[in-house]
């Protein structure tokens, strides 16, 4: 049967907007799926820019106000891609319009706002994701099959970092159009919503939830020139975090992530270490999980590197022949192909609201932990 069109609106259009739409258009090309989005429109104040990008990406119309295109009757699922600010008083007003939400990360500034999100989401019926996509890497999707085989055993270490260098430059200025993530009014905060927040969806997904943490942040450069003031202000986010954690099933997480790690782009790596293997997986190298299996007898015993990309491999089957990788924007192709699963099914794909929400509160003690110098439960 053909797939029913599913119209998109999609609000904002920088690097996640790019991401999302090529997710948008590439998923019925590789799945057999119940709908088809359709690029109906895309919203962005300034007008010229929002052309451009609609003639770029092949959107059939522009708005410059959002609230302008929840009421349009042609919407049927709102893309959340603007700065984390906003993220709650769309989601808000797209759920009371009845429309569908796919909401970028983090899912709001903090989790008093997501619990206000969840509730509109969930009064209103309407379907809702967060495009946590690293969990939708193949080799990141196996290591939660291996996983839950139970082929690890018990488990007793996570680990996880996610690094960068960008801003180390001091006269990089805050705020403003492309730098809002370095703007706390904007963003929330620095890398833990932003970096940390993905190994943390990952970490609940992989290894069940966080019980305690207690952490460190660092704002390494105090004061930046505002883009949209021009004055030099105060730096409020966090240039850097660390934290320890345990979790439920009896584990011990570390976490780090910074701006600050000269000569590292976006280096985000995982391990987990159990009774009876280990696997580990580093995004650049993105379709290579590696697995330690302690009950191999004999020489051959080692750390062996699974390339993820048989027929057999989550996803893979859809794609090229066996052996041909795939990268970074098939994660969010992915996305867009499990929603629409879960749409045609009534079995939503996560992280749903709810499930993001599980992640803000992670950062949320975090943060607080690193104020107060204390543990904080979350
Ligand atoms: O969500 C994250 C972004 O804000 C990304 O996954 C990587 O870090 C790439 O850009 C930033």
């Amino acid at each position: 049967m053909a797939p029913k069109p599913l119209n998109i609106g999609m609000i904002g259009y920088g690097f996640m907007g790019r991401a999302h739409t090529n997710g948008y258009k590439r998923v019925n090309d590789f799945f057999d799926l119940p709908y088809r989005p359709v690029l109906k429109a895309v919203c962005a104040r300034d007008e010229a820019k929002a052309k451009a990008f609609a003639e770029q990406w092949g959107y059939e119309s522009i708005e410059t106000d959002w609230k302008k295109l929840l009421a349009r009757k042609d919407i049927d699922a709102v893309d959340i891609c603007t700065p984390n600010n906003l993220h709650k008083e769309i989601s808000i007003a797209a759920a009371q319009a009845g429309k569908m939400i796919l909401c970028e990360k983090p899912l709001a500034m903090n989790t008093a706002e997501g619990e206000e999100m969840c509730a509109a989401v969930e009064k209103a019926g309407v379907a809702n994701i967060v495009w946590y996509n690293y969990r939708r890497i193949p080799a990141v999707t196996y290591a939660k099959q291996i996983i839950d085989s139970g082929k690890l055993g018990r488990i007793f270490h996570y680990r996880a970092n996610f690094l960068q260098d960008w801003t180390i430059n001091a006269d990089l200025p805050q705020g403003g159009a492309a730098l809002w993530r370095l703007d706390a009014a904007a963003a929330g905060s620095g890398v833990t919503g932003d970096l940390l927040a993905h190994c943390i969806d990952t970490a609940l997904w992989l290894n069940g939830s966080i019980s305690d943490v207690t952490a460190m942040t660092e704002t390494f450069i105090k004061e930046r020139k505002h883009q949209l003031t021009g004055k030099s202000e105060k730096v409020t986010i966090d240039d850097a975090c660390a934290f320890l954690c345990h979790f439920a099933n009896g584990s011990l997480g570390l976490f780090e992530s910074t701006r600050y790690a000269r000569g590292h782009k976006a280096l985000y790596t995982f391990e987990v270490n159990g009774e009876n293997g280990s696997l580990k997986w580093d995004l650049h190298d993105l379709h290579r999980l590696q697995w330690f299996d302690y009950r191999v007898e004999g020489p051959l015993r080692g750390w062996a590197s699974i390339h993820v990309t048989d027929g057999d491999h989550p996803y893979m089957g859809k794609w090229w022949v066996p052996g041909l990788a795939i990268g970074y924007e098939h994660s969010f192709v992915h996305q867009v192909k499990d929603f629409l699963e879960g749409l045609g099914s009534g079995k939503p794909a996560g992280p749903t609201f709810r499930d993001a929400l599980e992640t803000q509160k992670v950062c949320d003690a975090v943060l607080d932990s690193a104020k107060s110098g204390s543990w904080k439960k979350v």
